[in-house]
């Protein structure tokens, strides 16, 4: 209940800022990531990460692309865990979902689709990867305070 109500309170609040049409993993994603970092009015322009990020359609929703189903497998070996924390996991586990040669995380780094084989960074994998190793590694994209490990453990 703890973990519902804040959402609840968001929900609440997103009605009333007119963001009710953006889907709460979305706007965890968004901010877990930095891609709120490219538009300050990301919640109301609806363009900072496309549905295509995690999902095949252009509207969200079934089928899942292969980094969505990442995290779905995520969720399924994890049942505790939250949404922050099952993302920062597979992006640790260094996976690359769509197999086009560019590591989830990295591809996140470098602003790709991470479950779109079609879309990777067009520079080299190691120039790309040792910006993102020099930024942080996955450790920049770790569940936001008050978020770190699931309950229980
Ligand atoms: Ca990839």
């Amino acid at each position: 209940m703890r973990r519902i109500l804040p959402l609840l309170a968001a929900a609440a609040l997103g009605t009333l800022g007119g963001t009710l049409a953006m889907p709460q993993f979305r706007a965890a994603a968004i901010v877990q990531l930095h891609y709120d970092k490219l538009d300050p009015l990301w919640q109301y322009s609806g363009k900072v990460m496309s549905c295509t990020f995690c999902h095949v359609g252009k509207g969200g929703g079934a089928p899942w692309n292969p980094f969505g189903q990442a995290l779905q497998k995520g969720f399924a070996s994890n049942p505790r865990a939250n949404f922050s924390q099952v993302l920062s996991a597979v992006l640790q586990a260094n996976g690359d979902a769509d197999g086009d040669g560019y590591p989830d995380a990295v591809e996140i780094f470098a602003r790709t689709l991470p479950g779109d084989p079609a879309s990777h960074p067009d520079r080299p994998l190691a120039e790309v990867q040792a910006e993102y190793d020099a930024a942080g590694g996955a450790a920049q994209y770790a569940p936001p305070k008050g978020q770190g490990a699931p309950k229980g453990r």
